[in-house]
C-alpha cells in the first residue's frame, strides 16, 4: 500500500512508520516538526535524544534497506501544500496523527487553548476537503482517544462509537436508531477530538470517504522492533509535565529517584495501550478499511484499563520509589470506573501486550540510560485547568 503518515516525526507516528515501511508498505511522513518546536517552547526535550528527522531516515535507509519519503507540510495551514501532495503520491491510505495531543498543553493558556483548536480541527477538515478534491479514493485513518466520552460509566461498556437508543415519537411509536455515543470532554485537546468526531460523520456521509476512527488510551513504553535496531532510531519519550503521560512518567520518575506524581486521590480509571499494540492496531485497522458509503468506523484502541494509584503503588514495588500525592492541576474526577469494549481489534487478531513487571523494567531502564537528560524542574505539573484553580490571576497571554 502507498501510505502517508501525517504526524510521522511524533511519538506514535515514528514507530507506526517503520513498523508499516519494514512490513513492505511505500511510506511517505508528512509533519511539520511543530512538536520539536514545542520541545524548545517548553524548554523540556525528550529524556531520549531523538535524531533529527533526516538522520532517522537515513539510519532507516542503512538498517532496512527501505525507503521512507518525508515532507515537511502544515497540514492545518497550508492545505495547498497538502492538496498537492496528496494528488502527486495518490496514496491508499492516509494515517492522521497529526495533531496538538496534550491536554495539559492545551490547558495552558489562551494561546494554547486557540493553538490547539485551530491545529487539530484544521489539520483534520483540510485533510479531508483535500481527499475529496482530489477525487482519489483513500481510506483515512485517525488517531482520536478515548477520552472523548469522559471515562465516566452509565453502567454499560463504552461501546465502539455508536450507541442503540430507542426514543418515543410524537406519535406514540418507538423508534430505534443508533447515534455517536455521548461525548463528555475534559480538556480543550479532547474537545478537538470530539470536533473531529462530527466532521468525519460529516465527510462520510456527504461524500462517502472511507474513515476509521480509532479511540487510543494512553500509550506507554517507547521502543518497538523497530526503533531498537539503531540508536538513531530511538523513539521520543516525554517526561514533562505537558507532555508526559502518566504510566511513562511514574517509570522515569522511579529510574531517577523523583517522588511518583500522583494527582489528587489517584483514583482516575483510565484505558491504556503499549507502543508496540499502536503499531499492531494501526496495521489492522489499514487492512480492514469501511467500504464507500458506509459510516465512520470507530473502534477502541486500548487493551487495559487501570487506576493511577493502583499504576504507582506496582511503579513503587519493582523499584523501590516513593509516592507523593500532589494538588491535582486538572479539573476532573477524583474517582472513576471504566469500562470499555474493544472487540474488534481482538477478533481482528490483536494480542494485547498486557501490563507486566518486565516490560515496565524495560522502561524504567531506558529511563536510567538517559536520566542524565532530566530536568527536574519539568516534572511538575503545572498547567491549571480553571482560574479558579489559578486563583484568578490573568495569564497576561495574548
Ligand atoms: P506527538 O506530538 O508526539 O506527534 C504528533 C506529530 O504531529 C508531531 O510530530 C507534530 O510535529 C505533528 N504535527 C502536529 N500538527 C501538525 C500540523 N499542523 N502539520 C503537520 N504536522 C503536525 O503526539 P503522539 O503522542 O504521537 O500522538 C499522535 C496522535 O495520537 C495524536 O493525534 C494524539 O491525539 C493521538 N493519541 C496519542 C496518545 C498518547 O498517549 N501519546 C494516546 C491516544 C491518542
Ligand atoms: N496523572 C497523574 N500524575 C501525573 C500525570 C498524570 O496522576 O504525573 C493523571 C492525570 O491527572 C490523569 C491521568 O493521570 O487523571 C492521565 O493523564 P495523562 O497525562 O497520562 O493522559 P491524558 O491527559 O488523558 O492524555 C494522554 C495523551 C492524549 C490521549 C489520552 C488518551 O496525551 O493524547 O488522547 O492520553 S485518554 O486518556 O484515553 O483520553
Amino acid at each position: 500500500m502507498k501510505i502517508a503518515i501525517l504526524g510521522g516525526d511524533g511519538f506514535c507516528g515514528w514507530p507506526a512508520s517503520l513498523h508499516l515501511s519494514d512490513l513492505g508498505h511505500d511510506v511517505v511522513i508528512v509533519d511539520n516538526l511543530s512538536r520539536r518546536r514545542i520541545d524548545e517552547e517548553l524548554g523540556a526535550e525528550s529524556l531520549t535524544p531523538i535524531a533529527s528527522i533526516e538522520e532517522r531516515l537515513q539510519a532507516w535507509q542503512e538498517v532496512s534497506g527501505k525507503t521512507i519519503g518525508f515532507r515537511n507540510i502544515d497540514v492545518a495551514q497550508d492545505y495547498g501544500g497538502l492538496r498537492d501532495f496528496i494528488v502527486e503520491f495518490a496514496p491508499d491510505a492516509v494515517v492522521h496523527f497529526a495533531e496538538q495531543r496534550a491536554a495539559p498543553y492545551s490547558m495552558k493558556n489562551p494561546r494554547t487553548k486557540r493553538y490547539t483548536i485551530d491545529n487539530n480541527v484544521n489539520a483534520t477538515h483540510n485533510l479531508l476537503v483535500a481527499i475529496v478534491e482530489s477525487c482519489l479514493d483513500v481510506h483515512v485513518v485517525h488517531l482520536g482517544t478515548m477520552g472523548v466520552y469522559g471515562y465516566g460509566t452509565a453502567g454499560m461498556k463504552i461501546p465502539e462509537g455508536y450507541l442503540d437508543i430507542k426514543v418515543e415519537t410524537d406519535e406514540g411509536n418507538v423508534l430505534e436508531q443508533q447515534i455517536l455515543y455521548p461525548t463528555n470532554p475534559g480538556s480543550v485537546y479532547h474537545l478537538t477530538k470530539v470536533l473531529d468526531q462530527n466532521i468525519f460523520a460529516y465527510y462520510a456521509k456527504n461524500d462517502e470517504l472511507r474513515i476509521t476512527d480509532l479511540h487510543q488510551g494512553i500509550i506507554w513504553g517507547t521502543h518497538t522492533p523497530q526503533t531498537e535496531r539503531d540508536e538513531r532510531l530511538i523513539n521520543r519519550f516525554d517526561y514533562d509535565g505537558d507532555y508526559g503521560t502518566v504510566l511513562n512518567r511514574f517509570l522515569m520518575q522511579a529510574a531517577i529517584g523523583y517522588p511518583l506524581t500522583v494527582h489528587g486521590t489517584g483514583g482516575q480509571t483510565r484505558a491504556f495501550i503499549h507502543i508496540r499494540d499502536m503499531a499492531k492496531c494501526i496495521e489492522i485497522a489499514l487492512n480492514n478499511p469501511p467500504a464507500r458509503g458506509e459510516r465512520v468506523m470507530i473502534i477502541n484502541q486500548m487493551t487495559e484499563t487501570h487506576r493511577v494509584r493502583d499504576l504507582a503503588e506496582l511503579v513503587a514495588k519493582i523499584s523501590g520509589a516513593s509516592v507523593e500525592r500532589v494538588p491535582n492541576p486538572r479539573n476532573e474526577a477524583d474517582e472513576n470506573e471504566l469500562f470499555v469494549s474493544n472487540d474488534t481489534f481482538l477478533s481482528l487478531g490483536l494480542e494485547p501486550t498486557k501490563l507486566a513487571e518486565g516490560l515496565l523494567q524495560e522502561v524504567e531502564e531506558v529511563a536510567e540510560r538517559y536520566a542524565h537528560r532530566v530536568d527536574r524542574a519539568k516534572i511538575p505539573a503545572r498547567s491549571l485547568w480553571t482560574k479558579k484553580q489559578a486563583e484568578g490571576v490573568p495569564t497576561g497571554e495574548k
